[in-house]
């Protein structure tokens, strides 16, 4: 037996392996504790003008848990400053895959998604869409 945080089924790169599926199982998704605030960040590998972030939300279990959710950019991994991408309350249908639009040009290496609640965020996929 493994310990419970040693399950790389739920591993965070796996909202960045570019498998699309949205269904836990297929070992494609991202899933936290419940916590306080939980967050997944993505690090571009450089600074780049972020256009806009795909979501690929789980679908098979509970996908109304994606709520109070905020997209957020940074040049720290710290994000200790940071500039909003978008903010949300809920998904419109959470079986959809959500394509959130900055709301202005931002140009950062960092792209955060967190949620201000105390929930589970598991995301199947989380893209990242910009230019240099
Ligand atoms: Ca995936």
């Amino acid at each position: 037996m493994q310990p419970a945080d040693d399950v790389h089924y739920y591993h965070s790169s796996n909202a960045f392996d570019g498998s699309l599926s949205q269904v836990l199982s297929s070992g494609s998704c991202f899933h936290s504790r419940h916590e306080s605030n939980p967050w997944l960040i993505v690090d571009l590998g450089g600074i780049y003008i972020i256009k806009h972030v795909a979501i690929y939300n789980r679908i098979d279990y509970r996908s109304y848990r994606l709520h109070n959710a905020v997209i957020d950019v940074s040049n720290y991994i710290q994000f200790n400053e940071t500039k909003l991408c978008t903010e949300f309350d809920n998904i419109n249908d959470p079986t959809q895959i959500e394509t959130f639009n900055c709301a202005k040009i931002i140009r950062e290496q960092f792209v955060r998604l967190y949620m201000n609640a105390i929930e589970y965020l598991q995301i199947c996929e989380m893209q990242v869409y910009g230019y240099m």
